[in-house]
């Protein structure tokens, strides 16, 4: 069984997506990051940058002590890898998955943020800031949409975690203030990936668990007022079963 540790927000539906296409067994423990739960003690040892999403494996291959996973890119790489699926099938299309996947974590998932951030909820309006990020973001479209003219998916003719990585981030592209029909291969691939099973869903069970918009004022004082990392322990909440076996 797997402990996935979520909120509803695009890095979260990669884990969740993920753990559907696999169809593996897994417990939702809920960190409500409007409410400072990524604070908390017991999650700050599964995921010591304080953010979402996080596993923890109780039956990984080859161990008998569970393992603990935080990172997106980290957690879609283990379970491709821990059940040999959507990861490619010889070492060549394995790295043009990570390629991909390494190009949204390091690329497409800081720079979208960064886009949110500063077209939604940055507490002065900065035209410089908004223009370069909505740039960026645009840039990055381009650079998918030029990959798929060509290919099915984002690795080559197969889908993968490279897929399941950048879908988050784009189908909430109006958010990012970008213009998908000027995307044609992107648009494509948004709607294929939008009508598997898996995505449908994850994103069902994401609808049922946050019903309320994310980011109020409450969330931003202390969501987008972080210097450091935060030891005080804000909830309890995720207090989970697996307490004694994180600690
Ligand atoms: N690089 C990390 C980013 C994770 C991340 O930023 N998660 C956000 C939600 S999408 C979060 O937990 N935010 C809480 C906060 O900012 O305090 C990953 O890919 O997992």
């Amino acid at each position: 069984m797997i402990d996935l540790y979520y909120w509803t927000t695009p890095n979260g539906h990669k884990a969740a997506i993920m753990l559907e296409e696999l169809q593996l067994e897994y417990n939702i423990h809920t960190i409500n990051i409007s409410e400072g739960e990524q604070f908390s003690k017991v999650f700050s040892l599964i995921s010591p940058n304080q953010r979402i999403p996080a596993i923890v494996d109780n039956s990984p291959i080859n161990s008998t002590k569970s393992i603990k996973i935080f990172e997106s890119g980290a957690i879609l790489q283990y379970l491709a890898e821990k059940t040999g699926k959507l990861i490619g099938s010889t070492i060549e299309d394995k790295y043009k998955v990570i390629q991909w996947l390494t190009w949204q974590v390091a690329g497409l998932g800081p720079m979208a943020g960064q886009n949110h951030h500063f077209s939604h909820y940055a507490s002065e309006e900065i035209p410089y800031a908004i223009k370069r990020y909505q740039n960026e973001t645009s840039r990055l479209y381009s650079v998918m949409d030029h990959q798929l003219s060509s290919n099915e998916y984002l690795a080559g003719n197969f889908y993968s975690i490279a897929d399941i990585a950048c879908f988050p981030w784009v189908r909430i592209h109006e958010y990012q203030k970008q213009d998908i029909s000027k995307f044609k291969h992107l648009e494509r691939w948004l709607l294929a990936v939008s009508e598997r099973p898996a995505t449908i869903k994850a994103l069902e069970i994401a609808k049922k668990i946050n019903t309320k918009p994310t980011v109020n004022e409450k969330a931003s004082s202390f969501l987008f007022n972080q210097n450091k990392i935060t030891t005080k322990q804000q909830s309890n909440k995720a207090k989970s079963n697996y307490h004694d076996q994180i600690v």
